[in-house]
C-alpha cells in the first residue's frame, strides 16, 4: 500500500524517493496536510523497512530510538516487533538506574539490562544507558550510610562497575542527570540532592571521570530538562547548565554531550531558545540528543482526539524545526514509543489536570496505530539533512 506521500509523489507522474522530494520542494505545501491527515495503515508493519522513523532518521544522519520499560518488552511479542522496526536505538526508561540495579550494597541486577542489550544485538541497534547518578534514584541503604568518604568510595565503584560490564557495548551514558535546578539557590544553579550533600559540588566531575577510566570510548553526556522553551525559566537553567559545561571542558573534564530531554508541553513556544542552546555545545564541540522526546497536552481545552494529536504533531515540528537543523544533533529518542507505555499516563499523573483523559503523547496509540505525530516526526527527519 502506498503512504498518502508516496502516492502524491507518484501522481506526479514520477516516481522520487520521499527524501528526494523533501529535498526538491515537490511536496512544499502539503507539510501541514500530510501531518494532520496520515494514510490509513492497516497495521503497524506497514510502516516497517524505508517507511520507518529508523531509516527516515539514519538517511537524514540521524539515529532515532525509544526508552522501554524491559518487563514490557520481554512480555509482548508484538511491541518487540515495533520496537525493532522503527527504531535503531533504545534505553532502559529505569532498569539502569540506582533503585533497580542496586537492591542492596552487595548486589548488581545486570540481568534486565542485560536482556535488553541482547535483543539490540539482535535486532542491529544500538543501546544507551539511563543514568550513573540521579538525585531522585538512591536506594535506602545508601541513604543510611553517614560517612561521606565511604558513600564517595560506594558512588565511584558503582560507576566503575557498571561502565565496565558495559564497556564497548554502549553508544552512550546519561552520567549524570538533572543536576541544575535554580529554585535550589546554590551556587552554580545545582541542585540539592543526596549526592551534592554527601559529595559536595565536585561529585560530577568525579562521575564522569570515573566513567571515563572504566569505558574510553562511550559517549558521556550530561542531561537535563526544562531548558527546551523560548520563556525566562527555560532561559535560565540553559544559561546554568551552559556555565557547568563550559567549566568541565575548562577543567578537562570528559564530557561528550549534552541531553535535552524534551518533555514538552502542547501549546508552548519553542524555538531561538533551544536553537540557540544547542548551537553553544556545537561550538564547544559537543554532540547533543534529545533523549526523552514527548509532548504533555493536559492543557489541552479541547477533548477532539483529532484536534489534540493535530497540536501534539504542530509541537513536535516546531521544536524539531529549531533543534534538528543543528549538525551537533545526532540522536532523537521518544520516551517510550506507544501511549500505551507512557510515564504520563502512569504513576505521577495524579498532577494532571485531566483526570479522566489519557494523553497522547508518542508516535504511536495503545493500539500501536501511527499518529499524526509519528508523521510530524519523519517528516522533521525528511527536511532537516544533517551535515
Ligand atoms: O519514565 C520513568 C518512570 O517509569 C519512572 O517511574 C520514573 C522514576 O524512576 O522515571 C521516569 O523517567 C524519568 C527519567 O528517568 C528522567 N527524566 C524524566 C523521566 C520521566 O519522569
Amino acid at each position: 500500500m502506498l503512504s498518502r506521500r508516496e502516492f502524491i509523489a507518484k501522481g506526479t507522474g514520477t516516481v522520487v524517493t520521499m527524501a528526494a522530494a523533501a529535498g526538491t520542494g515537490l511536496l512544499a505545501g502539503c507539510g501541514n496536510n500530510i501531518e494532520s491527515h496520515p494514510p490509513t495503515v492497516n497495521s503497524f508493519h506497514d510502516l516497517a523497512g524505508p517507511r520507518s522513523l529508523r531509516a527516515h532518521a539514519r538517511r537524514h544522519g540521524l539515529v532515532y530510538g525509544s526508552a522501554v520499560v524491559i518487563p514490557v518488552v520481554e512480555k509482548n511479542t508484538d511491541f518487540d516487533s515495533l520496537l525493532s522496526e522503527q527504531c535503531g536505538i533504545l534505553v532502559p526508561s529505569n532498569e539502569l538506574k540506582w533503585v533497580a540495579l542496586r537492591p542492596s550494597r552487595d548486589e548488581f541486577n545486570f540481568g534486565p539490562p542485560d536482556s535488553l542489550y541482547d535483543f539490540t544485538q539482535r535486532n542491529h541497534m544500538l543501546m544507551r544507558g539511563h543514568t550513573l547518578c540521579w538525585h531522585e534514584s538512591v536506594p535506602g541503604w545508601i541513604r543510611k550510610i553517614d560517612n561521606k568518604d565511604e558513600i564517595k568510595q560506594i558512588f565511584v565503584d558503582h560507576i566503575t562497575n557498571v561502565c565496565k560490564h558495559y564497556a564497548g557495548k554502549l553508544q552512550s551514558w546519561d552520567v549524570v542527570n538533572e543536576a541544575i535546578d535554580p529554585a535550589a539557590k546554590l551556587p552554580g544553579g545545582l541542585r540539592k540532592s543526596f549526592w551534592y550533600d554527601n559529595l559536595g559540588p565536585d561529585y560530577i566531575d568525579l562521575a564522569f571521570h570515573a566513567a571515563r577510566a572504566a569505558d574510553p570510548n562511550v559517549k558521556l553526556t550530561y542531561n537535563d530538562y526544562g531548558v527546551e522553551g523560548d520563556n525566562d525559566g527555560d532561559a535560565e537553567k540553559r544559561r546554568l547548565i551552559l556555565e557547568m559545561v563550559k567549566g568541565m571542558k575548562s577543567r578537562g573534564v570528559p564530557i561528550d554531550a549534552v541531553g535535552i530531554q524534551s518533555h514538552l508541553n502542547a501549546g508552548q513556544k519553542y524555538g531561538q531558545g533551544v536553537a540557540d542552546y544547542i548551537e553553544a555545545f556545537h561550538q564547544l564541540g559537543l554532540e547533543v540528543y534529545l533523549t526523552e522526546l514527548d509532548v504533555n497536552d493536559d492543557a489541552t481545552v479541547s477533548n477532539d482526539v483529532a484536534e489534540r494529536d493535530a497540536i501534539i504533531a504542530k509541537t513536535y515540528t516546531e521544536f524539531l524545526g529549531a533543534a534538528l537543523p543543528n549538525p551537533a544533533v545526532k540522536l532523537v529518542l521518544t520516551w517510550d514509543i506507544s501511549d500505551r507505555f507512557t510515564w504520563l499516563n502512569g504513576i505521577g499523573s495524579h498532577r494532571k489536570k485531566q483526570p479522566n483523559r489519557s494523553q497522547r503523547p508518542l508516535p504511536f496509540d495503545v493500539d500501536f496505530k501511527p499518529k499524526d505525530c509519528f508523521y510530524a516526526l519523519r517528516d522533521s527527519f525528511d527536511r532537516h539533512k544533517r551535515a
